[in-house]
């Protein structure tokens, strides 16, 4: 398998860490999507969207979109449950996590880290939604140990990707700790080194 990502997005590493976790064998093509080289003639061949995480199959499909991506590595093991409902349960946090986390703590995160802005001139609407998410975790994760079917899914990895790294887009971390146990834990899960708030 291929992958094609940036390091620095929060989406490619949801395949990173997936992949990793699963022993999966791949080659991992860096796209620096700062320098445009996702909107590159070769790589709008790979995906037209002009957007990482891609991943390209040995007989040559290729798949996009973070969230299928991680729940197409992780079908027939222990990152996916096997009950309907509980399958329904992950993808609930993974619908959650595009609509409601990734456009606001991730562009946060993006707006101050890449754009440099400070943390007053984030969008207002951006940071009022991200601190919910925020909120909605630790309610979650106060009274469970991970996000779904009482086991470490998928879904815990898509939304570790930028919850780990929310503390760069401006959001307070040290508030929050089940959100903060519950990072040690899917780092532990993952084999990842702390970067997070201290
Ligand atoms: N919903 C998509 C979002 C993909 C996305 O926005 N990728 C960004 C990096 S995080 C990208 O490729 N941006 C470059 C561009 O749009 O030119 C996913 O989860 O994979």
């Amino acid at each position: 398998m291929q992958i094609y990502g940036d390091e620095q997005s929060g989406n490619c590493l949801k395949v990173q860490y997936t992949a990793d976790h699963l022993g999966l064998p791949y080659t991992w093509h860096p796209v620096d999507i700062m320098k445009n080289e996702s909107r590159t003639a070769a790589f709008l061949r790979v995906n037209p969207h002009g957007q990482v995480p891609v991943i390209k199959l040995d007989d040559g499909r290729t798949l996009a979109q973070s969230n299928a991506i991680i729940r197409y590595l992780a079908r027939d093991t222990q990152l996916l449950p096997t009950d309907a409902f509980e399958q329904a349960k992950v993808d609930e946090w993974l619908f959650w996590e595009q609509y409601s986390h990734e456009p606001c703590v991730a562009v946060c995160r993006f707006q101050m880290r890449y754009e440099h802005k400070p943390k007053g001139d984030r969008e207002q609407w951006r940071v009022e939604r991200g601190e919910r998410a925020l909120d909605t975790l630790e309610q979650h994760l106060n009274g469970n140990q991970w996000l779904a079917a009482d086991a470490f899914s998928v879904a815990d990895i898509a939304l570790l990707a930028y919850t780990r790294l929310a503390h760069e887009g401006g959001f307070e971390m040290v508030t929050r700790p089940g959100v903060q146990r519950w990072i040690r834990a899917c780092e532990t899960e993952l084999g990842l080194t702390g970067v997070q708030e201290k």
